[in-house]
Parts: C-alpha cells; sequence; structure tokens
C-alpha cells in the first residue's frame, strides 16, 4: 500500500504530466498556422508521451493500491511566437519537470518506499533525455538563425519523429 503523502505526490505529478500535453498541444497548434508540418509532428510526440508519463504514474498509484485524485489542468500559456523562444519554454519546462520528479523521489525517499523510487528511475533517466533533445534542437534553431531554407530543411527532418510507447518502471 502507498503512502498517502506519497499518494498525493503522485497525483500532483499526474497532473503536471497532464499539464505537459496539454501545453504542447497548444504550442503545436502555433507550428500548425506557421504550416510547419515537421514541428507539429514534433510536437504531437511530445503530447503523446506526456500523455504516457502521466499514465504510467496513474496505473503505478492503483497498481500499489492507492487513489487518484485528478485536479483541474492550468490554462496553458505559449509565451511567444517566435520559434526560438517556444523552444526556450520548452526547454525551462522540462527542467522544471525534472525539479518536480527530483521533488518526488525526495518524497518517496522520505516514506522509504524503495518500489516507488526504483519506479521513478525511469521518469529520472526520461528527463536527461528530454532535456538532451531539447537542448539540441534549441542549438540547431540557434545556427538556423534567420536562414529560412535551414528551418524548412529542419522542418523536414522532424517529419520522421515518430512516438514509440515507453516501457515505464
Ligand atoms: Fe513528462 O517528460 Fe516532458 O515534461
Amino acid at each position: 500500500m502507498i503512502n498517502e503523502k506519497l499518494e498525493k505526490a503522485f497525483n500532483d505529478q499526474i497532473n503536471k504530466e497532464l499539464y505537459s500535453a496539454y501545453l504542447y498541444l497548444a504550442m503545436k497548434s502555433k507550428f500548425a498556422e506557421m504550416n510547419l508540418n515537421g514541428f507539429v509532428n514534433w510536437f504531437d510526440v511530445q503530447v503523446q508521451e506526456e500523455q504516457a508519463h502521466g499514465m504510467g504514474m496513474y496505473d503505478y498509484v492503483l497498481e500499489r493500491g492507492g487513489k487518484i485524485t485528478l485536479e483541474a489542468i492550468d490554462k496553458p500559456e505559449v509565451k511567444s511566437e517566435n520559434i526560438l523562444e517556444i523552444f526556450e519554454q520548452v526547454l525551462e519546462h522540462e527542467e522544471y519537470v525534472t525539479s518536480r520528479i527530483n521533488a518526488l523521489m525526495d518524497v518517496a525517499e522520505e516514506t522509504k518506499d524503495r518500489a516507488a523510487l526504483s519506479f521513478l528511475d525511469w521518469y529520472l533517466k526520461e528527463q536527461v533525455e528530454e532535456e538532451s533533445n531539447v537542448g539540441g534542437l534549441l542549438a540547431t534553431l540557434k545556427l538556423i538563425g534567420d536562414d529560412k531554407k535551414a528551418l524548412l530543411m529542419l522542418d523536414k527532418d522532424l517529419l520522421a519523429r515518430v512516438f514509440n510507447p515507453p516501457v515505464i518502471g
């Protein structure tokens, strides 16, 4: 059985993961408006990944005999229309999510829940990967600068990204 404090922390993180999906859904629409279909695809995969992250925790809480308490999801705010700045916001958001996963692990540690800690290891590794992917894209966008041709080439590359349902835990 999962400790009540840890159950609440998991429920909070489920909300954050679903908010991430919601934020990326909002960002996806910005690229659809610009007709950048590779970027649209990139965000589409991102949305599905975040939903999978949320559902991974949802299933885990139930598996541990805990309760799911869903709260309202905040309204997502895309702070800029500029491509580079949108990706800066993505990186900032992923760094925030990493800090929340660390905080969730602190609660698991505090409640001496080794099973939860081992489950959450997957999320920690995923965050390292996410930050590195977004950081790489951001670096490419900085190199591209105002070069429209290079931007269209990157857009074409991003069309190749596919969603592979993650095996969590
Ligand atoms: Fe769930 O990894 Fe991004 O936020």
